[in-house]
């Protein structure tokens, strides 16, 4: 036994434990999806699909993944489904290349505003390969569909992307469809639309907010935020001229061997979501990010307010200080959260004037309205004073509630498997 690294992951369970997680894009997986992923099934190569394998021995792991495949597709409602994507990033490289080509304009929420590195920064691939341009967010903080359809115009993207890091609202993807569809008529190209459901998978697949899937070419997405499973990729499309396409943009171009226990994970953690329970945790989170919300902005902070598992909080304008230090503020009292550029940010990216705030994580360990509006009160009290004195009251009060949550290495979810 490696004992260096077992210690390690002893220290981080118990950190976990510890405290209060507040990172809108983590969760906490079964054991059932842990211990697929952490089963024999790493050792098997299996380059190519189900049927389709360039390695024998596949017989075992084609079930496997052919199970995956159909739990994502019943879920989702979509006619292909790729689960071998390793990250959100890879299904993502992948789905660029399946739909366009090198120097093509993609339109793309600014980076500032809550897109993603693969959606144009120049640091990415996506900035290197792609002409991406950018369209902002109203000054409300919300899309501004109006300006997108002019920007449509003005850009002409060979590809329209939608899906967001850090945004708080729903998004309106039929009238995005409608605005693309109206903007080819008139200049009689043809757009793809694609979204980045990563954070709101769960929602999506809990009926709870629109599918994209309806109206995208492609719909990719992450496998552990709030969908709950083991970090991963994923793409999902009902546009059947491009399902061939998809599958050779994962692999051979983006990837060699799948890693068919991160897919059985997947295909655990599918089945979870598509147990009715998954909806109820699913409203669970959306209520008490709102009472969180809800209860900082009573207190006076200046929140985004929110309408899914997330908002965003401006503690420069609220508090006076970063977003960084209100991160490690927090952190100093077993709050873990993320500094956050805001709209029209004045701060750089390594400080930021905002936090956000997420509770996927706490609702899975057993967080309710109640603690998550308790958690606001410490987050407001914390923010307002330096002085050790009275942190450590507030620590102890935030430790004390995580001391009550279920331990997450003991977590269990209903799922249609059993
Ligand atoms: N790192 C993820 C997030 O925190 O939203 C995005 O990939």
């Amino acid at each position: 036994m490696d004992r260096e690294i077992v210690n390690l992951i002893e220290e981080e369970r118990k950190r976990q434990n510890k405290g209060i997680e507040l990172i809108a894009s983590e969760n906490y997986p079964s054991r059932a999806v842990i211990s697929a992923q952490g089963s024999i099934l790493t050792d098997k190569y299996a380059e190519g699909y189900p049927g389709r394998r360039y390695y024998g021995g596949c017989e075992v792991v084609d079930q496997v993944e052919t199970l995956a495949i159909e739990r994502a597709k019943r879920l989702f409602g979509v006619g292909y489904a790729n689960v071998q994507p390793h990250s959100g990033s890879q299904a993502n490289f992948a789905a660029y290349r399946a739909m366009i080509e090198p120097g093509d304009r993609v339109l793309a929420l600014t980076l500032d505003d809550g897109g993603h590195l693969t959606h144009g920064s120049n640091v990415s691939f996506s900035g290197n390969l792609y002409e991406f341009h950018f369209y902002p967010l109203g000054e409300d903080g919300r899309i501004d569909y109006d300006r997108l359809a002019v920007l449509l115009d003005e850009v002409n993207p060979a590809l329209f992307l939608a899906g967001y890091s850090a945004y708080p609202f729903e998004i309106d993807f039929a009238r995005m469809r409608r605005l693309i569809d109206e903007h080819d008529a008139r200049k009689g190209t043809h757009t793809y639309f694609m979204v980045d459901m990563a954070h709101i998978a769960g929602i999506v697949a809990s009926g709870l907010t629109d599918n994209p899937c309806r109206y995208a070419d492609v719909v990719t997405s992450t496998t552990h935020k709030t969908l709950r499973g083991p970090r991963g990729g994923l793409i999902l499309s009902n546009n059947e001229a491009l399902y061939k396409k998809l599958n050779s943009a994962v692999f051979p171009y983006a990837q060699g061997g799948p890693l068919e226990h991160v897919i059985a994970g997947k295909a655990v953690a599918f089945a979870e979501a598509l147990h009715p329970s998954f909806k109820a945790y699913m409203e669970r989170v959306l209520r008490n990010t709102y009472a969180c919300s809800e209860e900082l902005e009573k207190l006076g902070a200046a929140v985004s307010g929110t309408e899914n598992h997330l908002f965003l909080c401006n503690v420069l304008k609220s508090y006076g200080i970063t977003g960084k230090d209100a991160q490690i503020r927090l952190g100093s009292i077993g709050i873990t959260v993320n500094k956050n550029m805001l709209h029209a940010d004045t701060m750089p990216p390594s400080k930021a004037s905002g936090i956000r705030i997420g509770f996927a994580a706490a609702t899975s360990r057993g967080c309710d309205e109640k603690e998550a509006r308790a958690i606001a009160r410490i987050i407001d009290a914390a923010l307002r004073t330096e002085d050790p004195a009275k942190l450590e009251p507030l620590k102890e009060e935030a430790l004390s509630i995580a001391k009550g949550w279920k331990d997450i290495a003991s977590l269990d979810y209903p799922s249609i498997a059993e």
